[in-house]
Parts: C-alpha cells; structure tokens; sequence
C-alpha cells in the first residue's frame, strides 16, 4: 500500500472545509491513504468553474484525467484507486450505497434548505419548516432502522457510509436543534457513534478546519446561529484516539 501510495498520481481536492460535502471527500482521502493536496475554493457559477464542476458546487476532484464533481462520483472513484473503505461484497455495497443517498436525500437536502435562516442571516418560511419537518419524520424513521452501528455502519470497520452520514449529520444536527430543538443523534440511537467517529485522527483534522472555517462563515454571514448555542457539535465532542484505518 506503501508503495502504490507513493507512486499514485497525486489527486486535488477543490473546496473548503465549510461544506459537509467537501469534508466528506476529505476524510475518504484521509482514510484511504490517498496521495493528494487541497486546493482551497468557493463553489462559483462563473464559466471557469462551470467547466470543472457542471453544478458550479464543491467539492471537485483533480485527476491527471480530468474533473469529477458530485460527492459520491468522487466517493466511488477514491475506493477504485484506493479500496479498503467499500464492502467488496455486490450486495453489501448496494446496502451502503443505499444508506448514502437516504442520507443525501431525505436528511442532507431537506436540512439544507433551512440554512438561509439558520446560518445564512436570512429566514425560512414557516412552510419550508414544515415541509422539511415532513420529509425527516419520514427519513429519521428510515435510517433508524438502516443505521445499526457495529460499531461502524457497515461493521467493524470504519466505511464511506460512515464517512457520509458524519459530515451530513454534523450539519443537519445544528440546524434540527435550531429549528426544532430536535436531536437527530438522539432520534437515530447514533450519539455513541459519533463519539466513535470524532476519535479519528481523519476526523481531527477535518473538524478542525471545519470549525475555523465555519466561525468565520457564520459572522461573515450574520447568522442567527451560534456554534456556542450547540451543546453537541461533532467538532466540540472530546477528540483523539490514533489510527486512520480501523
Ligand atoms: N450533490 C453535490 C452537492 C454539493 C454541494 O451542495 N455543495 C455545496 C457546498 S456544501 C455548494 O457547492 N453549494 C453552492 C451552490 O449550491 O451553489 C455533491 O454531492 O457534491
């Protein structure tokens, strides 16, 4: 592994480390032993980024082939250069595959649609709240049955899976709390968890330049949230413990 690392290409991680999305991507290259450099950069709808990421989002990844946006073609593309965080097993895979997009779609994007008035300084209507409200009675229902840590998500051992819902729900717990003083840690039985997944070394790193970034993003952004009105933020439960793989 050694070796192959050292003779791989290295890869470039665009993005910055406000985005859950880029923090995914991050940590799967932290995890997987992968030889790359992040590039620090907004997401942008100028031409120039267009052509890198379709979506004009981040994060993007730099190949000696070209571009790849969306989190799970970068997810799929690490585990191809780099296995060991994907069952091998078709089925298995499936199944994590199955949780990440639960989690993307009916946790991540309905949380989202409340920043404007968490962490951007604007509101939410009291029907986007409610409409969010609807899709995660249902997702948090789900994923409470999907979700079974062993102590992973997928079993021993840390996976992509655990690496996706992480940094979603890192996100998408702040904004529950705020808007309706709601735990989803605590809904889903993931509390213990994610004090596992905050012990790793890939997660020190990630949360830290997450929790740098973020402050000035919420100032910069005269949000109504505050990271001190959250008594249970992944970057503020205690950190530490080695390994990367494991
Ligand atoms: N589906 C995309 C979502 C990425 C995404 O939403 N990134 C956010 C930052 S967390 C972004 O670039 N937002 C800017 C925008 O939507 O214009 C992925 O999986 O990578």
């Amino acid at each position: 592994m050694m070796n192959a690392v050292a003779q791989s290409p290295k890869l470039r991680l665009h993005g910055y480390a406000v985005s859950n999305y880029f923090n995914v991507a991050h940590a799967a290259l932290l995890e997987s032993g992968a030889n790359f450099e992040i590039v620090e950069r907004r997401a942008s709808q100028d031409a120039e980024f267009l052509r890198i990421s379709p979506m004009g989002k981040i994060p993007v990844l730099e190949t000696t082939q070209g571009w790849i946006a969306e989190t799970v073609a970068i997810l799929g593309y690490i585990e191809d250069c780099y296995p060991g965080l994907s069952p091998t097993d078709p089925f298995l895979r499936a199944r994590e595959r199955q949780l990440i997009n639960l989690v993307q779609v009916y946790i991540e994007l309905p949380m989202r649609s409340l920043y404007p008035g968490v962490f951007m300084g604007s509101t939410n209507t009291s029907a986007a709240i409610d409409a969010a409200r609807q899709t995660l009675d249902r997702s948090t229902a789900a994923l409470r049955s999907l979700a079974q840590p062993q102590p992973y998500l997928a079993g021993r051992t840390v996976g992509q899976a655990d690496l996706f819902t992480f940094y979603c729900l890192d996100l998408a717990e702040r904004v529950s709390r705020h808007v309706y003083d709601r735990s989803l840690l605590h809904e889903l039985g993931l509390n213990e968890w994610a004090q596992l997944m905050t012990q790793r070394q890939s997660s020190k790193i990630v949360l830290d330049a997450f929790a740098q970034a973020f402050s000035a993003y919420l100032m910069d952004k005269k949000a109504t949230y505050s990271v001190r009105s959250s008594d249970q933020d992944m970057s503020r439960l205690p950190p530490e413990l080695p390994s990367v793989r494991g």
